[in-house]
């Protein structure tokens, strides 16, 4: 035989889920449990405000410039895809990312206000694709009850639960989609989430195809 094609990698762990459902507090705690056990990770979250794209994110998500639904939605894509071949590169390091929301926010925020489901998929094409992703579920009125609920632009309970309906629709069995009930303790939730990710990484390490 030639030349197998094993190579090891860190894995693409995703949380996910409406505003103030832990998403923070459960990445935190996992780069903490992975870290202890000596495994590479690092937190990535989206957007990721530090880049030209993202401070006009930032600046439209606090309300401090307007932009149309159809070219909000193209710079959180363009967010992802200026940070795509670094993202490659870490995870072929072997480094594990955990990371704080990615495309499926992308689609379930846009397609909320209503723009077209097919049109708000396409320029997440190509994107790296996560081996898990942490839903974490929560009834949106219990989110709104958590803190500073309401300081930017999309957190408005209404608006939530159109958000909620559309991660809804993009989950699906291909076994990546875990959904976490986010009304648990920060602590159980987390074992919950350490216990699924373990052999994530695991296959990953063992050469899983990087997936798009
Ligand atoms: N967006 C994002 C798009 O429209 N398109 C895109 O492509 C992308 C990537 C970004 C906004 O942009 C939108 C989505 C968002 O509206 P953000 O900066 O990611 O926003 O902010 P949020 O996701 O809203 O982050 P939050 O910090 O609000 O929420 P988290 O991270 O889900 O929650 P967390 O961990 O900070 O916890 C919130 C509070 O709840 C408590 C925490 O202590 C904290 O006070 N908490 C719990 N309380 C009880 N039980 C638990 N299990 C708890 N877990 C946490
Ligand atoms: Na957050």
């Amino acid at each position: 035989g030639g030349s197998a094609a094993f190579s090891s990698r860190g894995a693409f762990i995703l949380l996910e889920g409406l505003d103030r459902s832990g998403k923070t507090s459960q990445c935190e705690r996992l780069l903490a449990f992975l870290t202890d056990r000596q495994i590479p990770a690092e937190i990535w979250r989206y957007p990721d405000r530090r880049t030209t794209v993202g401070k006009m994110i930032s600046s439209y998500l606090s309300k401090k410039s307007e932009l149309d639904d159809a070219t909000i939605h193209l710079l959180f894509a363009a967010n992802r895809w200026e940070k795509r071949e670094e993202m490659e590169a870490r995870l072929r390091s072997g480094c594990t990312l955990i990371v704080d929301r990615y495309s499926f926010s992308g689609i379930a925020f846009s397609a909320a206000k209503g723009l077209d489901l097919d049109w708000c998929k396409a320029p997440e094409v190509g994107l790296i694709a996560p081996d898990a992703i942490f839903y974490l579920q929560i009834p949106p009125e219990i989110a709104a009850g958590r803190g500073q609920y309401g300081e930017e632009r999309y957190e408005r309970l209404s608006f939530q639960k159109l958000v909620a309906k559309q991660f809804e629709n993009l989950m699906n069995d291909d076994g990546r989609w875990h959904v976490i009930d986010a009304q648990k303790g920060i602590d159980e939730i987390q074992r919950h989430i350490q216990e699924l990710s373990l052999p994530v990484i695991e296959r990953c390490h063992q050469g899983a195809p990087l997936l798009d």
